[in-house]
């Protein structure tokens, strides 16, 4: 049981006991755990193995730590269990309905046994739940319109949690009889922002059964779909199904062309190949003999002239070989046979972290915590970007105490040497697009960034204008999570974001690529129509930890999907250019 797993569990059980009506306290325990194991850098199962005290974890109680021992010897928990019996699992999925939350989860099963999102749509198609107390018409509108956005993330999951789940597996491969190589193929290889399923290839000559018994024995697999001699497939407990296929070393390139897709480049690049009267599939690439229709031919027919690496895929089509994230059918095939692709831009480019909070708002760590994390992850500079007052329940700066956090930052400068910290804010949008910091502190400020909080449910025309009218503010540098969505749970705002980009472009503004894997917002499209209208990108963290710092790598994924190279991504620049840049205004 992976960490995740826990997490997973105890999340649950807190929702339950919330949808119980349990004391407020406890479910709050229940969820302070949650986050301290997400930020675990070490598996539970090891401390558990080890007979450490897990009540030494931050907020872990006994009764908690208790929960955890029997989770992980059992695989279950007698409490979470017993809640379970009065209500049932599946109204978690309700709870997390826009609209719906614990208490209507409740009403809704007592008074209409409502169990599941299904029963829940027949409830409100047959009007059954717009007449109950506390709900209405516009309300049960609204349910309606979450559970078809439900609907679409079903079974997706985030790239951060499948590469937890992932660990585990890829471990257990390491002893897997016979297997020279191991690869990760599809959406995860293309880094997708959210992914169906994983796909793995094995490299094995002769027979794979052994190998795929190997990988199906694993012990977090929840079933077993597949097990043959040259396939197999798992799903986890969470859900998550992972594809195994054994492949020969003279075709393993060309699998792992073909496994890593997309589906659509692929198709695109096998038109290309019968035009020079080339096959290919994922045995290899072959020549079609003149006068031979080449659907007839067997898998492995003709002579082979590419197969065992990807890169002499590409070359025998006369192509370069394609950065997986670019394999989305959206110019690559092209650029590639030109030998246009762009030098995308790597970790190793960036410079600095533009976005991430501390204790001033609600970060936990210090200000000098944060710096010196940025520091001894190379960084020559960083943005610290607390909230602004409007944000009030997070102890956003009020105008006195962005005066007094620049005190700090003079202090922190002076202690952490090499690193240059800039003084910044993550202003907020108000619902009019007037900016939340009178313009003496906006002027005060190395670089300011501002994003929307609030009123996230206006309309399209509203919610374009007041954000335009923001960024046309003279002191706005960075317009941070472009659109306010979280990946699975809540869409983007309704916002013409055309017209957003193309006046950054026209203002000089840098839009955010929010690296977080639950946001990474802008959108990969988006970000390849920022390039091609000239706007600058800003890849940030957003973090509010230390550890939140790692997720950069994310954020340089998504910029890779958008085709975005160093010279267009703002904090790929040396410390003086974003100086430079940042005073572009001032002559
Ligand atoms: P996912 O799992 O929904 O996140 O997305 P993928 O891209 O990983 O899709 P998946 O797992 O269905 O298939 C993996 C790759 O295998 C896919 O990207 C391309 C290749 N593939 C699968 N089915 C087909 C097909 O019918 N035609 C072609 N050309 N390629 C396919
Ligand atoms: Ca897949
Ligand atoms: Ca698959
Ligand atoms: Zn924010």
């Amino acid at each position: 049981m992976e960490n995740i797993d826990v997490a997973r569990t105890l999340e649950e059980f807190a929702d339950l006991l919330e949808i119980q009506g349990a004391n407020p306290f406890r479910i709050r325990a229940y969820r302070n755990v949650v986050s301290t194991i997400e930020g675990l850098s070490r598996p539970l199962k090891a401390m558990v193995d080890a007979g450490e005290d897990l009540t030494e974890l931050p907020s872990v109680g006994k009764d908690i730590a208790a929960h955890i021992n029997e989770l992980m010897s059992t695989g279950t928990i007698t409490r979470l269990e017993e809640v379970a019996a009065e209500y049932p699992r599946t109204l978690v999925q309700l709870m997390r309905l826009d609209g719906v939350g614990p208490k209507k989860a409740r009403k809704l099963f007592t008074e209409l046994d409502v169990r599941t999102v299904d029963d829940l749509q027949v409830a409100l198609e047959a009007g059954r739940v717009e007449s109950l107390e506390g709900f209405g018409k516009k309300s049960a509108q609204k349910i309606l319109r979450s559970i078809e956005e439900h609907r679409r993330h079903v079974g997706r999951f985030l790239r951060d949690e499948v590469e937890q789940l992932l660990a585990g597996v890829l471990d257990h491969m390491k002893t897997a009889p016979g297997v020279e190589r191991l690869e990760i193929a599809g959406s995860l290889r293309r880094r997708k922002e959210t992914i169906g399923d994983v796909d793995l290839l094995a490299q094995c000559e002769g027979d794979g059964t052994a190998v795929v018994d190997h990988f199906v024995a694993f012990p977090g697999a929840d079933r077993v779909e597949a097990a043959g001699g040259t396939k197999g497939n798992i799903v986890l407990r969470s859900g998550l199904s992972i594809d195994l296929r054994v492949i020969p070393a003279r075709s393993f390139g060309a699998a792992l062309q073909y496994f890593s897709g997309s589906k659509e480049h692929n198709v695109a690049m096998r038109t290309r190949a019968v035009r020079k009267r080339l096959r290919v599939n994922e045995w290899g690439v072959f020549r079609i003999p003149e006068g031979v229709d080449p659907e007839a031919l067997g898998k492995e027919a003709g002579e082979r002239i590419a197969g065992d690496t990807e890169e002499g895929v590409y070359a025998a089509l006369g192509m370069q070989w394609v950065p997986p994230e670019l394999r989305e059918n959206r110019g690559e095939i092209e650029a590639a046979l030109d030998g246009t692709l762009p030098r995308l831009v790597t970790l190793d480019d960036i410079r600095g972290d533009l976005q991430m909070h501390s204790t001033w708002s609600d970060g936990k760590a210090t200000l000098e915590e944060m710096a010196r994390a940025c520091r001894d992850r190379g960084y020559e500079y960083m943005a610290i970007t607390d909230h602004s007052q409007a944000m009030a329940m997070v102890g956003g700066l009020t105008p006195e105490r962005a005066r007094a956090q620049w005190e700090e930052v003079e202090e922190v400068r002076s202690r952490v040497e090499g690193l240059d910290i800039l003084r910044s804010a993550e202003v907020d949008i108000l619902k009019d697009g007037r900016l939340d910091l009178p313009d003496e502190i906006l002027a005060g400020l190395d670089v300011v960034l501002v994003s929307v909080h609030s009123f996230m449910d206006q309309d399209k025309k509203t919610m374009t204008d007041r954000v335009l009218r923001a960024i046309r503010h003279p002191e706005v540098d960075i317009l941070a999570h472009p659109t306010g969505r979280l990946l699975n749970r809540r869409e983007p705002f309704e916002m013409d974001v055309e017209a957003i980009l193309a006046a950054a472009a026209e203002l000089d503004v840098a839009v955010e690529v929010n690296a977080n894997p639950n946001r990474l917002d802008l959108s990969d499209v988006h970000v390849y129509r920022a390039r091609e209208l000239g706007v600058k990108v800003v890849l940030s963290t957003d973090a509010h930890s230390p550890r939140g710092l790692d997720d950069m790598r994310f954020g340089v994924d998504q910029a890779r999907r958008g085709w975005l190279e160093p010279g267009d991504v703002l904090n790929a620049l040396p410390v003086a250019g974003l100086r430079a840049w940042l005073g572009r205004r001032s002559t």
